[in-house]
C-alpha cells in the first residue's frame, strides 16, 4: 500500500470512529440526519432521549460480544483444525448463567425506565396551566379553563399540495391554522379526550403522548424548556383522516403568553358582540363568504366537488328548503 493510501484509509478509518461515537453520546449530531429521536425540548423527552441511547449501546455491547464468540468458536474449534464436536447434555452452570445474565440485564433497565415512566404519569404534583385537548374527526379543540379561552385547531396545507398539484411545503400535513400556545418553563398539564373515536395527542419534542378516548380524561404533563414550535400528529391508526390533524404547540416566554390570551379573549368578545348584533345585508354577505370559504376547503370553490367530498352544486340540500340547508351548515 503506497504512504498516501494509507494515510487516506487512517482518516477514512478515524472518521468512521469519530462518527460513530458522536453518534453514541450526542443525539443531536445524529438528529441532523434524521435517523434519531428528534431533539427534546422537554425534561421528560431528554429522559427518554437518554434511555433510547443507552439502551442502544447495550443492544450494541450485547450484539458484539455474542457474534463475536460465535464466530471465534466457529473459526477456532473448525473441524479441518481435528476438533471434534462435544456431546455433552445439560450443563447445570451455564444454564444458571445464561438465565441470570439476561436477567441482570433486563433489571438494569427497567430501573431506569421506570423511574422516568413514574415521572411521566406524574401529574398530581400543582401544575401551572391547564389545557384540555379533545379529538374530532378530524381536529383538535383546545380550552385553557383557567383563561377562558377555547378554539379549534385545523390542518393548514393547501388542498393542492396534498393532491400533487402543487410542491409540498416544508411542514407538509405538519402545519395547522390556530397552534396551542404555552409559556416556557411552567408545568402544563393536559386533560386529553375525543369526542368522536380515538384519538392520540402526540408531541415527541415535548416527550407527551396520550390516547384520547371518548368518555374518559386522561392526564399527561410537559414543561417546554425553550420556546420554539414543536410538531406532533395524532398517533392513532385506525380512521382514514387521523394524519391529517397535526399539532403545533408554540413555547412561547411567559410575557408573550399573556398577550396571547389576551389577544384570544379579545377574538372571543368580538364574536359573542356578532350574537346580539343587527346585521345589515352587506355584513352578511361579507360574513356568509368567510363561511362559505370553509365549505368551499373541501367541496371546491364553485361546489363542483374534490376527491370523496360530493358536489354541492345542485344538490338536495343546495335546493332543497333552506331550514334543512340551515340546520346542517350549523
Ligand atoms: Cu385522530
Amino acid at each position: 500500500m503506497s504512504t498516501p493510501q494509507r494515510t487516506r484509509l487512517i482518516g477514512a478509518v478515524r472518521n468512521l470512529f469519530a462518527g460513530l461515537s458522536l453518534a453514541l453520546v450526542s443525539g443531536l449530531a445524529y438528529g441532523a440526519y434524521g435517523l434519531n429521536l428528534q431533539p427534546p425540548a422537554s425534561p421528560i423527552a431528554e429522559e427518554i432521549l437518554g434511555l433510547h441511547n443507552m439502551i442502544m449501546v447495550i443492544c450494541l455491547i450485547i450484539f458484539v460480544v455474542v457474534f463475536g464468540f460465535m464466530f471465534y468458536s466457529i473459526f477456532a474449534h473448525r473441524k479441518s483444525r481435528g476438533h471434534k464436536a462435544a456431546t455433552f447434555h445439560e450443563s447445570t452452570t451455564i444454564e444458571i448463567v445464561w438465565t441470570a445474565i439476561p436477567f441482570l440485564i433486563l433489571v438494569g433497565m427497567a430501573i431506569p425506565s421506570t423511574a422516568t415512566l413514574l415521572k411521566m404519569e406524574d401529574t398530581k404534583s400543582q401544575a401551572d396551566i391547564v389545557i384540555k385537548v379533545t379529538g374530532y374527526q378530524w381536529k383538535w379543540r383546545y380550552e385553557y379553563p383557567d383563561h377562558d379561552v377555547s378554539f379549534f385547531s385545523t390542518l393548514s396545507t393547501p388542498r393542492d399540495q396534498i393532491e400533487n398539484k402543487a410542491k409540498k411545503g416544508d411542514n407538509y400535513l405538519l402545519e395547522v391554522d390556530n397552534p396551542v400556545v404555552i409559556p416556557v418553563g411552567k408545568k402544563v398539564r393536559f386533560l386529553v379526550t375525543a369526542n368522536d373515536v380515538i384519538h392520540a395527542w402526540w408531541v415527541p419534542q415535548l416527550g407527551v403522548k396520550k390516547d384520547a378516548i371518548p368518555g374518559f380524561l386522561n392526564e399527561t404533563w410537559a414543561i417546554a424548556n425553550k420556546p420554539g414550535t414543536y410538531r406532533g400528529q395524532c398517533a392513532e391508526l385506525c380512521g382514514k383522516d387521523h394524519g391529517y390533524m397535526p399539532i403545533v404547540v408554540e413555547a412561547v416566554e411567559q410575557d408573550k403568553f399573556t398577550q396571547w390570551v389576551g389577544a384570544q379573549k379579545a377574538q372571543a368578545q368580538a364574536a359573542a358582540a356578532d350574537v346580539g348584533k343587527q346585521w345589515t345585508k352587506a355584513e352578511l354577505l361579507a360574513k356568509g363568504e368567510k363561511v362559505y370559504a370553509q365549505c368551499a376547503a373541501c367541496h371546491g370553490a364553485k361546489g363542483e366537488g374534490v376527491a370523496t367530498f360530493p358536489k354541492l352544486t345542485g344538490s338536495k340540500i343546495a335546493t332543497g328548503p333552506v331550514a334543512d340547508h340551515i340546520k346542517i351548515v350549523l
